[in-house]
């Protein structure tokens, strides 16, 4: 099934799947609001639309993203795997031999070319206009999620911008404290290609806000693409369908011709606020710290325009599994550079910086320690403050299986590895901001090459035995449950769920 165009076919589908509650009570959109989604997300719960919240005619979504399965729904796919084998088969191309080949690789190439935004005329995002003195975000629902926040924060954006040096389009999601009527705080962090644009312009920088997209174009906006990349082209390759765009209407910007609601304006470079507390997908409040101020030129709207939202906070928040869609969708991507990698888990309870297991084809001695340093090179994973580096056969998403080996096969004084470097912008741990420690757990067996003494065999049953009693278990009357090898297949699975239903 294709992935729906607009957040409304989205809504509809959700609805259609069961997924999807509207509450028709009056719910505050301060704190009140929050305390619901949290129960809901934690105990794996539905996708809800607030049709009134408090002091706002915008009905609020929220919870969208909270389960594996809408997931599934909002990529069009059975498993979050099926859209890294997509991009894998595009990464993996190579020089077709002969015509059916040649057929398939025209195919692929048709695929990326399919990505590239398009501009239309006319869309929805701009039936309502209004711009000047007439702006204001205080008709929104935007929620205060935590009691220590320091004001409501715009929390599910697709932030829009240009750098000014290449005209490379950025999107990213960040989010925006609400500081007047017309104006917001912009958390562009140290390490975000906004932040980027922003510093390389010498005066005023244009932005453009969507918010209420199609699903797939929303978790674009969250993706670590290389800064060169614009997200809508990743959205338009996992869609299958061109982002469509509108020339934005106070500023030399395009925007996303599906959204709800779209904030013109611009940022300039030296005006600063203080941003912040803000109760942070780290299960902690993040400091006030200085950041840009954006002021909105014109707000553009759809008719009953439906305004978007996410909780963050302590794991597992709904955006876990905007988390684990990148883990799934940049595997190809991170084994085109460091091959031997089998597969990794980013842990939701790390935050997905605190942590990345990672399962490897050892191939030489020290080749653990190679993949930590690989890892704390790679683009946005070089913020990971810990690595645990098995063998192939371990299940990276076993974590019990994983606790195993790094309890049997780790020397601390040979295997662990401390080292340094930058760390997230929101890790609160480190004596100094944005700059630490790193920790590298080589659970790996080692060789004598490795200079350990002779390394012991791990127990396994015999082949034979292991189909005989497969054959046999119906007679044993034991149950099902039990037998067939079947437990740990579908732990992976059951440890996500768990940990998303932990209430
Ligand atoms: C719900 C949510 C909120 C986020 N808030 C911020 C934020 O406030 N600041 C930030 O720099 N990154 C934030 N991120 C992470 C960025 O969206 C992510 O790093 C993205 O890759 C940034 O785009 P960029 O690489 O083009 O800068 C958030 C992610 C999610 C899923
Ligand atoms: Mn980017």
């Amino acid at each position: 099934m294709a992935p729906p165009a607009d957040l409304r076919a989205w809504i509809a589908l959700l609805e259609r799947e069961g997924e999807l509650v509207r509450v028709a009570a009056e719910v505050d959109p301060h704190l009140e609001m929050t305390e619901i989604t949290d129960r809901t997300v934690k105990a794996g719960g539905p996708a809800l639309l607030f049709e009134h919240p408090k002091g706002s005619s915008h009905p609020l979504l929220i919870n969208q993203f909270g389960t594996e399965r809408r997931m599934c729904l909002a990529f069009g796919v059975e498993r979050l795997d099926d859209v890294a084998a997509k991009l894998e088969d595009v990464l993996e191309m190579q020089p077709p031999q002969g015509l059916v080949d040649k057929v398939r690789g025209l195919k692929k190439l048709k695929s990326i070319a399919d990505s590239l935004p398009q501009t239309a005329r006319r869309g929805p995002a701009q039936e309502i206009v209004v711009t000047g003195d007439d702006v204001d975000l205080g008709a929104l629902p935007i929620q205060t999620c935590w009691p220590g926040d320091a004001a409501p924060f715009i929390t599910l954006p697709a932030v829009i911008t240009k750098d000014p040096r290449t005209g490379t389009r950025n999107v990213g999601m960040y989010r925006m404290q609400v500081l007047d009527r017309a104006t917001t705080a912009m958390h562009w962090q140290i390490h975000k290609d906004g932040r980027a644009d922003y510093l390389a312009t010498d005066g005023r920088i244009e932005v453009a806000v969507a918010l209420g997209l199609d699903p797939v174009t929303t978790y674009s906006a969250s993706a670590p693409l290389p800064k060169h990349i614009d997200e809508f082209m990743l959205a338009g390759f996992l869609r299958g369908e061109p982002v469509q765009l509108l020339k934005g209407k106070t500023v030399d910007l395009d925007v996303p011709a599906n959204a709800e609601i779209v904030l013109e304006g611009y940022i300039d470079k030296d005006e600063l606020t203080a941003e912040g507390p803000f109760g942070d997908h780290t299960g902690f409040y993040t400091a006030a710290e200085p950041f840009p101020v954006f002021h909105v030129t014109a707000v553009t709207m759809r008719e009953n325009a439906i305004y978007p939202s996410i909780v963050v906070g302590k794991p597992p928040a709904e955006d876990a599994w905007l988390g684990k869609a990148t883990e799934r969708i940049f595997l190809p991507a991170v084994k085109m550079t460091v091959p031997e990698i089998v597969d990794y888990d980013l842990p939701v309870a790390g935050a997905f910086h605190n942590c990345c297991i990672v399962s490897i084809r050892k191939a030489f001695p020290g080749h653990a320690k190679k993949v930590m340093h690989a890892i704390w090179g790679l683009g946005m994973l070089s913020l990971t403050k810990a690595v645990v580096v098995v063998d192939e056969h371990v299940n990276v998403h076993d974590y019990e299986e994983v606790f195993f080996y790094v309890g049997a096969n780790v020397d601390p004084g040979r295997d662990v590895l401390i080292s340094e470097g930058p760390l997230d912008h929101l890790d609160h741990a480190p004596t100094h901001q944005f700059f630490g420690g790193k920790l590298g757990i080589d659970a790996t067996a080692k060789g004598t090459d490795e200079g350990t003494r002779p390394w012991p065999e791990e127990i396994e049953m015999a082949e034979e035995i292991r189909a005989l009693v497969d054959s046999r278990w119906e007679e044993y009357g034991i149950g099902s449950e039990t037998g067939q090898n079947g437990a740990r297949k579908r732990l992976r699975t059951l440890n996500l769920s768990r940990a998303m239903r932990r209430a």
